[in-house]
């Protein structure tokens, strides 16, 4: 049998086989119907296919993937469904939502239109897709001819800004309506790369986890993500525990702020590892032309760590990287070249440069390396010997180590998530941390199953209810904000 990510997406007749048989169903159903009847009403005609995509909560491994580490998410049951038909009428793509905050977007059919990143808007994250597809196809071989106008309409149930991956969600859901809008499919691993790298025509330097995991994700089961190359591993979670989401109501608008959060780290990552290879013996051009990322350099610093009786790279980011924040010219001096000549073809990366005062190498190659560890540290006890609870102790303490990491060392918390994993804490969480990029969004605890119920009253009562007081959301709503969630399944095609 093929493996689970050689396979193409699913395609299904019928919603059980994503949405199983209960009130998911129904309330799949309910979309679905309303997709279809918005689509006749807005285009004079109905879809042609669907697509979904999931959400995903990342349980550990935070900032690691784009540094070429192994993460661990799992899919919640929150998706962007889209209905797409080809339009041979009129070269344009019409990029059409359910919820009436996001007004039509039209761009022209055409793949090689550059996506203007000083105007943000949500359609963007279509047309990622949209020149994804074609990038690849023809790397592929594949006759694409000439471009063709799409009609397209978006319903999606991950929360925006929420380090949920709505944005993955839609990235991916795009590109498979696309494919299937086209007649052509291919294996998931290969969509899970694609998309990984459409995204970041949105203009971050995002890594690969969200894609891979809403494009492979299977349900019941969370995955440890590899890349280079991409591959899922099933990870059976121990029984007594769920995973709670809450939002800390604080909205992380990345594609907005990537200057100074997200790409930032990236830069701040990509200067940490040639500082330590030139530290440790590499040539300056050498590391400058060849490291990109700290799991290039990890094996020159788990040498340095041997020779001090230890297998830890962080012992050779104590010994090498100072504590204190580096300025550009204390960098430059060690590189002999300087960073806006160094990161000279990448945009994205200039713009992190003209943002920055200063870049803290020791920090986030500490967090990076120890982080990396946490990861495989969970997967090894979920497949120990240890009883469920014991289990469940280990993989809590490791996520309160992974935020600490985060918060301290990576700098990607806020206030409302301290507050939030504060509270999942006094609650009686066995782990809570932060959960995606950070800097707002949500946190993710994991709970004994039988105090649940309890535990997310707790929730509302000191975290929610000033909110509802003050009107920052509404009461109706909190079942948006706070929710058990287990692991769902991945992408799939419906033709009906
Ligand atoms: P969010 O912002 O939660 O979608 C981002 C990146 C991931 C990963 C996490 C941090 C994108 C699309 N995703 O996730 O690749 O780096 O942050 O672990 O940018
Ligand atoms: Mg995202």
């Amino acid at each position: 049998m093929a493996k689970h990510e050689e396979t193409p997406v699913p395609c299904y007749s019928s919603l059980e086989a994503v949405y199983g048989d209960g009130s998911q169903l129904q309330e799949a159903k309910l979309r679905f119907d309303h997709l279809k009847s918005k689509f006749l009403q807005v285009f004079g005609h109905p879809p042609d296919v669907f697509a979904r995509s999931p959400g995903r909560v990342n349980l550990i491994g935070e900032h690691i993937d784009y540094e070429g580490y192994s993460v661990l998410p799992m899919a919640i049951r929150q998706d962007t469904i889209i209905a797409i038909r080809k339009n041979n009428a009129e070269k344009v793509l019409r990029i059409a939502n359910v919820n009436g905050k996001y007004t039509q977007c039209d761009y022209p059919a055409d793949p090689n239109q550059a996506i203007d990143l000083k105007n943000h808007r949500w359609g963007h994250y279509f047309i990622c897709g949209y020149k994804g597809y074609y990038e690849f196809a023809k790397s592929k071989g594949v006759n694409v001819g000439e471009p063709v106008g799409l009609d397209v309409i978006v319903d999606g149930t991950v929360p925006t800004g929420s380090g949920l991956s709505s944005s993955a969600a839609f990235v991916c859901s795009a590109t498979i309506a696309i494919m299937a809008a086209f007649d052509v499919n291919f294996p998931k691993k290969e969509i899970a790369q694609l998309t990984c790298e459409c995204e970041r025509h949105i203009g971050t330097q995002s890594g690969g986890m969200d894609q891979a995991i809403s494009v492979m994700a299977k349900t019941g089961f969370a995955e440890l993500i590899d890349f280079n190359p991409i591959q899922a591993t099933d990870v059976q979670l121990p029984a007594g525990g769920t995973f709670v989401l809450a939002h800390s109501l604080a909205e992380s608008q990345k594609a907005v702020t990537a200057a100074t959060n997200y790409n930032n780290r990236v830069v701040e990552c990509r200067l940490a590892s040639i500082v330590l290879g030139i530290k440790l013996g590499m040539k300056q051009q050498d590391a400058i032309s060849n490291v990109k990322t700290l799991s290039d350099v990890e094996g020159l610093c788990v040498s340095f760590a041997n020779s001090r009786g230890s297998s830890d790279p962080v012992i050779a980011v104590k010994e090498y990287l100072k504590e204190k924040p580096y300025t550009a010219e204390e960098i430059e001096e060690i590189t002999g070249e300087s960073l806006r000549s160094i990161f000279k073809n990448s945009p994205s990366s200039l713009d992190v440069l003209k943002a920055a005062e200063n870049y803290k190498l020791h920090q986030r190659a500490a967090h990076v390396y120890s982080e990396a560890k946490r990861v495989h540290a969970f997967k090894d006890t979920v497949s120990s010997d240890l009883s469920d609870e014991d289990k469940l102790k280990k993989l809590g303490e490791l996520m309160n180590e992974s935020h600490y990491s985060c918060s301290v060392l990576y700098e990607c918390s806020c206030p409302e998530l301290e507050e939030l994993v504060k509270i999942c804490r006094d609650s009686d969480a066995l782990g809570a941390r932060l959960t995606g990029a950070g800097w707002g969004g949500c946190a993710v605890a994991l709970v004994k199953e039988p105090i649940v119920p309890q535990f997310i009253l707790n929730l509302k009562e000191k975290f929610y209810q000033s909110r509802i007081e003050k009107g920052v959301i509404s009461k109706n709503d909190l079942g948006l904000y706070v929710f058990a969630s287990k692991p769902s399944s991945g992408a799939a095609i419906f033709r009906f």
